[in-house]
């Protein structure tokens, strides 16, 4: 009989780890989160030190290599344990996908409070500067599924899950402040038409299609979020650039019962950045998976992503005088009225052990909030708060999803909750009922209800509301659908503007109902005669009558903060610079700027035609990335170090002569030497202050220069 030649690989181990996670404390009933990590008795390792691979239940395994068969060229045979366990739990291996935000990538980290603000919350984590509490934040995108790349035009979920010492506050939010719809009887449908059609299954991970602007068209409440969605804050570069928001406007409640309402706001440090269309859709292709590698390697390099929590506090007084609903989750709460409030920092610094134990089974869930913090009557919120909760059962297939590691809370908790599937938790005793009276007898009780701690809901009624009415309405203000979407697009800049008009121009162009397309132009009209102009010019289509608009808009104060480019952060942190050698280029010019570049708090990356170690002036260098493999769309710069012969040579090499175009195209800066110019040239890159030479690279950095776009795109 044929041996294997395969020998016993190093298996995984099942003595997980759990960094950050909580203490078991004798006092706990039911257990305590994060000491749920499973634990397989070590046995005898092998003599080098590697452990035995055994089945689920200890057995060890003496073949991996072979099934059991009933002679050399038999069949094989039912009784084979081994092998129907590996592949009855590989058949499994594979759970529901979220039906939203299906794509992701998660890492843990800490949250630090740096202004307490007792007055407006008794939340605990807010009660003394420097409490801190781990985090876990999953990113997403909406609409493609767990397999879909990572840069597609589409929102980007932000979900935080703090472990305070009050039990889980997870902030389930996205980096765009506001949403669609309104009211969440209208989700299914929104999520039914921006997925893949339903009869054809594509396209995948992309809004630009028929059924999603049939809805879009007809819900004029979406205008404000399709400005957001089709500006390039739904093509961000990375996720450590992104805004974070809580959406809904949440309450405050300190301890005397006063409350506050509240909007939640994570600003990356880094500053926010975003890549241009036609950079995203290259980056789909040459990396897929874009997003997460940033983040991880980001994180492995100790290079720790952060954002700031901020909050913009107001009251019932302020927002009854406001021409819009505070309750309306698509409106937001312009900065320059109520600034945000700094009031803590988050640090991703440990990426996931796991991705599927971590990320893919992690469960948010928007009624996890601590007390101090409580929910409005926001009937989008509302709604979620019933939907998380749910969908989870159908997700991770039992009740007790609340003990994986990912999600159980840090603090104790105990309650008469009992059983179910996959229990794992061995509560003693038989007190799973109360009140009881076991302590009488001497016998554990149980836990008991802390009135003077634990969540007690906000109770005060609100004046403009009639609780005795059961209506299906909405309340008067949310009918203007365009004052904040004009307020948006008005408060961009010229270049921000052109990319919004081009991303409907886009969108539009994929969608094959001409009625479609005319609606919508139709309603932006009502948002701007120069955008609607712009969109049919685009299409080349007439411009539509203007559609009527329940509620006239009308004209906000435009806010700074809306733009990216208003607020850009010229900074090397975060930032990677492609760095092109060859044969013979200088070592000596390389190493120093890639020193300077690290200095400065940036990454550099060689990419040279062959990886393995080329012979340049000063010796032999290995490459990062191979050309071709490493296009500059991967890059928020580029450099060029070549001798005038290598460069020759490249100009016969498409992959070389794209790298330019598309750096100078994409707006970048481009440094290069002397012996670089006929590539530049190759390239069409012409001369403008974005485009200098290598000693000048530090001096001018890493920022888009905008004032180039109208000569690599038609901005009209
Ligand atoms: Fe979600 N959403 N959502 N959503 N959502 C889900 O829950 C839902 C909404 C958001 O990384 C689902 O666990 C309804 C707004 C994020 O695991 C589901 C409504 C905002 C994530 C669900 C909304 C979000 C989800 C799918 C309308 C921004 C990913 C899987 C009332 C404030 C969380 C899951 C993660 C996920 C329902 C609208 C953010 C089906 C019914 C508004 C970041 O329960």
């Amino acid at each position: 009989m044929a041996e294997s030649e395969v020998s016993p690989s190093r298996t995984n181990s099942l003595h997980h780890h759990a960094p950050g996670s909580g203490q078991s404390s004798p006092e706990t009933t039911l257990g305590i989160g994060g000491e749920l990590h499973q634990n397989v008795p070590a046995g005898a390792d092998h003599e080098d030190g590697i452990s035995h691979l055994t089945d689920n239940f200890g057995h060890r395994i003496a073949d991996n290599q072979n099934s059991l068969r009933a002679g050399e060229r038999g069949p094989t045979l039912l009784e084979d344990f081994v092998l129907r366990e590996k592949i009855f739990h590989f058949d499994h291996e594979r759970i529901p996908e979220r039906i939203v935000h299906a794509r992701g990538s998660g890492a843990h980290g800490v949250f630090e409070c740096t202004k307490a603000i007792p007055d407006m919350t008794k939340a605990s984590i807010f009660q003394k500067k420097g409490d801190s509490c781990p985090v876990f934040v999953r990113f997403s995108t909406v609409a493609g599924g767990a397999g879909s790349i990572d840069t597609p035009r589409d929102v980007r979920g932000f979900a935080v899950k703090l472990y305070t010492d009050t039990g889980n506050w997870d902030l389930v939010g996205n980096n765009i402040p506001v949403f669609f719809i309104q009211d969440a009887i209208k989700f299914p449908d929104l999520v039914h038409s921006v997925k893949m059609e339903a009869d054809r299954g594509y396209p995948q991970a992309a809004s630009a299609h028929d059924t999603f602007w049939d809805f879009i068209g007809l819900m004029p409440e979406s205008m404000h979020m399709i400005m957001w969605a089709m500006s390039d804050r739904a093509i961000p570069r990375s996720l450590r650039m992104i805004e974070g928001f809580g959406v809904h406007t949440f309450r405050l409640v300190n301890a005397k019962g006063e409350d506050h309402f509240v909007k939640f706001h994570w600003k990356p440090v880094l500053g926010i950045e975003s890549t241009t269309w036609d950079e995203a859709v290259k980056i789909a292709g040459a990396d897929p998976d874009f997003h997460r590698r940033d983040l991880f390697e980001a994180i492995e390099a100790g290079d720790y992503p952060q954002w700031d929590l901020g909050v913009q506090v107001f009251d019932e007084a302020w927002a009854a005088k406001q021409p819009y609903d505070v309750l309306d989750a698509t409106k937001l709460i312009p900065e320059e009225e109520i600034p945000v409030e700094i009031i803590g920092r988050m640090t991703l610094n440990r990426n996931v052990d796991n991705f599927f134990a971590e990320t893919e089974q992690a469960a948010f869930l928007p009624t996890n909030i601590i007390p101090g913090i409580d929910f409005t009557n926001d009937p989008l919120l509302q709604g979620r708060l019933f939907s998380y909760l749910d969908t989870q059962k159908s997700r991770l297939g039992t009740t007790n999803f609340h003990q994986i590691p990912i999600n159980a809370p840090k603090c104790p908790f105990h309650n008469f909750q009992r059983d179910g599937m996959m229990q794992t938790l061995v509560p003693t005793g038989r007190a799973n009922y109360e009140p009881n009276s076991l302590a009488e007898a001497g016998e554990d009780a149980g836990p008991r209800a802390c009135p003077e701690t634990g969540f007690t809901t906000f109770t005060a009624n609100d004046e403009r509301n009639d609780p005795t009415q059961k209506l299906r309405i909405r309340a008067e203000l949310f009918a203007d659908h365009y004052s904040q979407a004009r307020l948006f697009y008005r408060s961009q800049t010229e270049n921000e503007r052109a990319h919004i008009a081009s991303a409907i121009v886009f969108e539009l162009s994929k969608v094959r109902l001409e009625h479609v397309r005319a609606r919508l132009i139709s309603r932006l009209r009502n948002i701007d005669e120069d955008l609607a102009k712009r969109v049919a010019a685009g299409l080349a289509i007439d411009l539509p009558e203007k559609a009527k608009a329940a509620r006239a808009p009308i004209d906000m104060k435009a806010s700074d903060a809306l733009s990216i480019q208003k607020q850009a952060k010229e900074t090397l942190k975060g930032r990677k610079v492609g760095i092109l050698f060859a044969e013979g280029s200088d070592k000596a010019s390389i190493d120093s700027l890639k020193g300077e570049i690290e200095k400065a708090g940036g990454t550099a990356f060689l990419v040279a035609p062959k990886v393995g170690g080329i012979k340049v002036k000063g010796g032999i260098l290995k490459a990062d990335g191979q050309l071709a493999g490493s296009p500059s769309v991967l890059f928020d710069a580029v450099a060029a170090i070549l001798t005038p012969d290598a460069a020759e040579k490249l100009t016969k090499d498409g992959a070389a002569v794209q790298w330019f175009m598309d750096a100078y195209a994409h707006c970048k800066t481009i440094a290069h030497c002397k012996g670089t110019q006929i590539l530049l040239d190759k390239a069409n890159v012409e001369q403008d202050d974005g485009v200098v030479p290598v000693e000048n690279f530090m001096k001018v950095g890493v920022k888009r220069h905008w004032a180039r776009e109208p000569k690599v795109r038609d901005l009209a």
